[in-house]
């Protein structure tokens, strides 16, 4: 099995309220474990995929065999996607809050100041028609926001993914993610969802994407 489903890094029930604990059973579980599961079987027998990392390997989807070039886009980008945003989440206590240090500083450089930064991010992924995720990506050693649709990366690229750059954050925006709790509400959840988004990993992931 080339690719593993990743342990959370807290309890289903650690980002209640904001996230509530069927959400997090059903979304690790069954959507993570699924795009896992069908990204090994469209690689299967396939070494010379097998062996990349997930990041090369959706990074460089024109390596990849035609017949199994959109399997390994959905389901690859499903997992890096997913395996990201479980990183990037705290329980509430340790989430939330600002950022600090150099993202501060890039943030504010960016966007004009945290605030704007929040209303920019969640514009983006207010404005995702259907599926699909919002970013915050390192390019050309500036920090920009953007979105895809489904589950495309934008180590993808701008070509296939209308996006690139390093993802240093991303929100799904998947009904997946909130409807459980939140129904048709996106705004609601993304508003909520402040609340557990874990700055330390998202300064780390900065400081390696810069
Ligand atoms: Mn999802």
């Amino acid at each position: 099995m080339a690719f593993t489903l990743p342990k959370l890094p807290y309890d289903f029930s650690a980002l209640e309220p904001v996230i509530d604990s069927q959400t997090m059973q059903i979304h690790h579980g069954k959507h993570h474990g699924a795009y896992v599961t069908n990204l090994n079987n469209a690689i299967a027998g396939k070494a010379n995929l097998e062996s990349k990392t997930i990041e090369a390997l959706v990074g460089d989807l024109a390596a990849v065999p035609e017949d199994i070039r959109g399997a390994v886009r959905n389901n690859g980008g499903g997992h890096i996607n997913h395996s990201m945003f479980w990183q990037i989440m705290a329980p509430k206590g340790q989430g939330g809050g600002e950022p600090t240090g150099e993202l501060a500083d890039a943030i504010k450089a960016g966007f004009g100041s945290f605030g704007d930064f929040k209303v920019k991010l969640a514009d983006a992924g207010m404005k995702r028609f259907g599926s699909g995720w919002a970013w915050l990506v390192v390019k050309g050693g500036k920090l920009a926001i953007g979105s895809t649709a489904n589950q495309d990366n934008p180590l993808m690229g701008d070509a296939i993914a209308g996006l690139s750059g390093k993802p240093v954050l991303g929100v799904d925006v998947w009904e997946h993610a909130y409807y459980l709790k939140y129904q048709n509400k996106r705004a609601d959840y993304l508003a909520a969802w402040w609340d557990v988004v874990n700055w330390q990993k998202v300064g780390q992931l900065y400081q390696a994407a810069k």
